[in-house]
């Protein structure tokens, strides 16, 4: 079994408590790793260190040298990639065919496209007039704000997590991670990169452990970590802002979603289905974009439902490592218990059982993994907790609708406001429909599809602020205003 340190000031240590905690294959239900368990005095270490890097090595260097070594870590991450991939891999259970074209490439050009971005920054300068005739200029300077926490979830964990370290250090800040528990790996193994590329000590640090009473809570409450970004639960959410209250600090906070999808009859019929298909299943359902709520037009109604059944029955589970397996596990025995919660919780509600509603039993090494059978509901009444609340798993609920102002009422009918997904052929009810949906995101025909430089997030319980582009930029710096006499 692996032994996995925190990663602090450059280097690999053990906790100081000597605590630990084991993590397992989601596809067996083997133990795996065990993971040392960083407490309030090891977050202190990490962030103590964070600060010497901000103020000694890391702040001094010009910003274009820091901006080269970002682009060294695109460079180190790609020539580790097959080690990125089996970690990736281990802790999350994904299939190669989704981690080698999604989650390990984009955690590489979420370095890529904050260093270009970053060169480029400008900030508005106004020269004045004065009464003595003088002038003024009048501009404005980007500071970064200094140590950042990032908290992250398990589901995307290189990906999303360098969605934040990225613009977090382009823009001159240091930074201390905490991984989810579940998913270790690939932030550890990014440290190890980072002093292979010449990443000064301390500008990356990662602290492994839990959220309350653990490493994440330690982390949001340190006096001297600057802002907290956040990715996860929206209950999680909440507490981080409990946490962070007394300290004022900013969050950055991207977090739950019960995503609809409103598919028109006017629709190119075979495209709907494929990304619907896509937009419910992907990564075992386990993506915060996934569509959990479909909405038909009732002519296509019976057609799709049958169609979307086919194309979930056609899912190929199966060992991770196989190019063939299209569904992996579910993250966790924890996860799978609360998937499958919801698969009685439906039968109770009065669905309609069109396929799945069940754990699926897998032969051999498998046995003993996190499996679950993709799930689609009909029947379900609009105020249902299946219809209300986010599952985080491969299932959708699909209802009938008769007009364009339903479909938009029933999609807006939720406390979330992540994204939504359009499928439609008529070009101006696209662009009426996508203005009226209250969320941050809304795909026409496509679904996580999108430049890296718009913005991203959510309304409502779904999240505070956007990240992307100058977006992110705009979080993870201050501006301070500078006029000065002439
Ligand atoms: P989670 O909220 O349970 O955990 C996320 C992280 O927060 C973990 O590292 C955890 O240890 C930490 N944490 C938990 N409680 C904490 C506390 N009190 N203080 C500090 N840290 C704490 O989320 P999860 O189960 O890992 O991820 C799934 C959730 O994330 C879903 O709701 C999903 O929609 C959401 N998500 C949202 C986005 C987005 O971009 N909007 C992306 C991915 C996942
Ligand atoms: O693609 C991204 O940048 C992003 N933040 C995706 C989020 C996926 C949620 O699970």
């Amino acid at each position: 079994m692996k032994n996995l340190n925190l990663w602090i000031d450059g280097k690999s240590v053990p906790a100081l408590s000597g605590r630990t905690f084991l993590l397992h294959d989601p596809a067996t239900g083997v133990a795996i790793s065990q993971v040392q368990e960083a407490q309030a005095a090891d977050v202190d270490l990490a962030v103590q260190a964070a600060r010497r890097a901000l103020h000694g090595p890391w702040g001094a260097l010009p910003h274009h040298e820091r901006l080269d070594l970002l682009m060294g870590v695109v460079d180190g991450i790609m020539r580790r990639f097959d080690e990125f991939l089996a970690a990736e891999i281990a802790d999350t259970g994904k299939p190669v065919g989704l981690a080698s074209v999604v989650d390990i490439p984009r955690g590489a050009a979420n370095f890529r496209i904050f260093a270009e971005m970053a060169r480029n920054l400008s900030t508005e300068c106004f020269p004045m007039d004065t009464p003595d005739g003088a002038g003024a200029l009048n501009y404005a300077l980007r500071v970064p704000l200094g140590v950042v926490g990032v908290i992250c979830p398990w589901n995307l964990p290189l990906l999303l997590m360098t969605w934040k370290v990225g613009p977090a250090l382009a823009a001159g800040n240091t930074v201390v991670v905490k991984p989810s528990e579940e998913t270790p790996s690939t932030a550890t193994l990014l440290g190890e990169v980072m002093a292979q590329v010449g990443i000064p000590d301390g500008v990356y640090n990662v602290v492994h452990g839990f959220g309350p009473g653990s490493a994440g809570e330690a982390l949001t409450r340190h006096p001297d970590v600057a802002a907290v970004t956040f990715t996860g639960e929206s209950a999680t959410g909440a507490a981080i802002m409990r946490s962070v209250a007394d300290h004022v600090k900013p969050v950055s906070f991207e977090l739950g979603g019960k995503n609809a999808s409103i598919v028109f009859a006017d629709a190119d019929f075979d495209a709907a289905v494929s990304g619907t298909l896509r937009s419910a299943f992907s990564n075992c359902g386990q993506v915060c974009l996934c569509s959990e709520r479909v909405y038909v037009e009732r002519p296509i109604f019976d057609r799709f439902v049958a169609a979307l059944k086919a194309g979930a029955e056609g899912l190929r589970r199966g060992d991770p490592l196989e190019a063939e397996t299209t569904m992996g596990p579910l993250v966790s025995a924890q996860h799978r218990d609360k998937v499958a919660s919801y698969f009685a919780l439906a039968r109770e509600e009065g669905a309609t059982v069109v396929t799945g509603g069940q754990v699926a039993q897998m032969p051999g090494k498998l046995a003993g993994g996190y499996w679950v059978e993709p799930t689609i509901w009909t029947g379900l009444a609009e105020d249902s907790r299946c219809v209300k609340e986010e599952v985080f798993g491969p299932v959708c609920h699909v209802a009938p609708f008769d007009t364009e102002q339903e479909a938009i009422a029933l999609a807006n009918d939720t406390e979330y406001g992540l994204c939504a997904a359009i499928w439609t052929g008529n070009l101006a009810r696209a662009h009426r429909v996508a203005a009226a949906m209250d969320v941050g995101i809304v795909w026409v025909n496509s679904w996580f599809l999108r430049d890296l430089r718009t913005p991203f997030g959510g309304t409502g319980r779904s999240g505070i602020g956007r990240e992307g582009g100058v977006h992110s930029i705009d979080f993870y710096t201050e501006l301070k205003n500078i006029c000065i006499k002439l």
